[in-house]
């Protein structure tokens, strides 16, 4: 690498006043394997400094938009101004498939309870009421879900008493959720509110039997750009039943029928581990952390399912569609190998997916840099051996700990305890997280809630490659000359997960690294050239 990155740390937050560079210091590592496999620590879901351009969302944000929002038939309404729904509609690229056209499909629409001047001041749940009245017999969907935005919890609504009050007179299942846009630090407090809600008005509610032989949900895969959608197909053809995902391409049902499943796969852990956590304290059944981005990933993580239920079957079937799908793979990483070993990437984005697509850059060849997420916490970072010493905050107190005891008639151990102790190699994650950083090459940069300065200052020492993030970065990115890959919304392209997936992102990062019109940019302003003063004109 070509710089000391602790020179470099040490630099960008020369130009902060005292205190905010002593707070960001904290949240700007320089990564470093122990020989006891931990790495220093990180200062992480800590509130954002006003000013320094954060590239974080608010509670709203991660609890309608990211975990329910992707569910087709629960119908969303959102109880505040229009604005807030009206710039969430339709931006998170998760794609659905419903069974039929005549399947419910609500994710196209956008419903708001438009509060205005007058609710504010004389209160708005009479208007939510008459506004999941009216939603009601225009859908009859299955359920109702509510959500709060800022004013809502400012000015008081009880938007639960309305819930179950519609519930009753309904006889849906109605459930709000109280995630005002200030709540904790990021949209990180908005998954747990949603996990918690899930838990209490949807999972456990739907006791369909399934009679399959290897039952398992998939948590925290969104469907972004049809990743779920490979998934699928690859559950599919290793025999492996999907009852639920939460919340990719699924429904109302399958989530409420979720606790009959004999494992939980965590995808991103970050905005799912609570239910996970929930439902094995609930019900008795395990989770798995596995990570379907990347090619040998998927192949990792299709192992650890066949070991968890140790089925010789099974475990065929998984080698026979590794098998099928890694040759393909091969050659795809060959062709963009020879382009682009050595290039360099820096990813800065989320939750979870700064260190899942870590991978498929190493697969191609490529170093990373800098990573880091915008609302991980430090057991993203570090692993979640370190969440017994995390201090919990004032902001972290905001958020409802849903207290979770077994469940008298439905608890019921997937595992023996002889199994379960057999299930302890670090590398099969089982009900473990191991984090970013101790994945990482020493001396790489990590850094959360990455600012702007920051950005500009990376790209301009480093000149990586391709930079990773989303919407909000991307122009000002490419401004200083560098490809800046969407990794939320992936741009326009996908799917990225699975093999087809690795294949998909190989090839468009392939193109974005090695396109030569990158160095011919120059923006106005630096091709601008003072003009000779005009000649004054004469007054008549
Ligand atoms: Fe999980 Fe996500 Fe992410 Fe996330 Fe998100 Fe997303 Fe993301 Mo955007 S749930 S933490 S809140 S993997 S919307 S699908 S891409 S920031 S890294």
């Amino acid at each position: 690498m070509a710089h000391d990155a602790h020179e470099v740390k040490k630099e960008m937050v020369a130009i902060y006043p005292k205190k905010l560079g002593k707070k960001r210091a904290e949240q700007i590592v320089v990564t470093e394997l122990g020989p006891d496999g931990s790495v220093p620590p990180i200062k992480a879901n800590v509130r954002s400094s006003p000013g320094i351009i954060t590239q974080r969302g608010c509670a709203y944000a991660g609890c309608k938009g990211v975990v329910i929002g992707p569910s087709r038939d629960i119908l969303s309404i959102v109880h505040g101004p229009i604005g807030c729904s009206f710039y969430a509609w339709l931006t998170r690229r998760n794609q659905t498939r419903p069974p039929s056209d005549s399947d419910a499909n609500f994710i196209t629409y956008c419903l708001s309870t438009d509060m205005t001047e007058q609710e504010i001041v004389f209160g708005g749940e009479k208007k939510l009421k008459a506004a999941i009245k009216e939603a009601y017999d225009v859908f009859h969907p299955k359920a109702i879900a509510v959500f709060s935005t800022c004013p809502v919890g400012l000015i008081g609504d009880d938007v639960h008493a309305v819930a179950r009050q519609m519930k009753e007179e309904l006889g849906i299942n109605v459930f709000a959720f109280s995630c005002e846009g200030y709540r904790g630090v990021s949209q990180s407090a908005g998954h747990h509110i949603a996990n918690n809600q899930l838990f209490k008005h949807v999972i456990g509610v739907n006791e369909l039997v399934h009679e399959d032989k290897f039952k398992i949900n998939l948590l925290g895969e969104y469907n972004i750009g049809g990743d779920a959608f490979v998934i699928e197909d690859l559950f599919r053809r290793c025999g492996i039943k999907l009852i639920a995902t939460f919340s990719g391409n699924s429904d109302y049902d399958s989530m409420a029928n979720s606790h009959t499943a004999d494992l939980n796969l965590v995808m991103c852990h970050r905005s799912i581990n609570y239910v996970a956590e929930m439902m094995e304290k609930k019900f008795g059944i395990p989770w798995l952390k596995i990570n379907f981005i990347g090619a040998a990933a998927t192949a990792k993580s299709l192992r650890k399912i066949a070991e968890y239920f140790d089925d010789t079957e099974l475990k065929a079937k998984v080698e026979t569609v590794i098998a099928e799908e890694m040759p393909k793979v091969e050659v795809a990483q060959q062709d963009v190998r020879y382009r682009c070993q050595g290039k360099t990437a820096m990813l800065f984005v989320g939750g979870s997916r700064a260190h899942h697509y870590q991978v498929l850059f190493n697969e191609m060849g490529m170093e990373i840099v800098a990573a880091g997420y915008e609302f991980g916490h430090r057991d993203d970072y570090e692993g979640r051996k370190v969440l017994p010493t995390i201090k919990v905050d004032a902001d972290s107190k905001n958020i409802e700990e849903v207290e979770v005891r077994p469940d008298e008639t439905r608890y019921m151990p997937r595992l023996s305890s002889e199994r379960k102790a057999q299930l302890t190699d670090p590398e099969l994650e089982f009900q473990d997280y191991v984090g970013m950083m101790p994945e990482m090459e020493d001396g790489t940069l990590v850094i959360d809630d990455i600012s702007h300065h920051e950005t500009e200052r990376l790209i301009e020492l480093y000149k990586p490659s391709i930079f990773c993030a989303g919407i909000k970065e991307k122009y000002a990115v490419q401004k200083m000359g560098i490809p800046c890959k969407q990794l939320h919304s992936y741009d326009y392209g996908g799917p990225y997960a699975g093999f087809e997936g690795a294949i998909n992102f190989y090839r468009e990062v392939d193109r974005m690294v090695n396109m030569k019109v990158w160095s011919l940019l120059k923006a106005p302003w630096q091709t601008f050239e003072p003009q000779p003063e005009p000649a004054p004109v004469a007054a008549d």
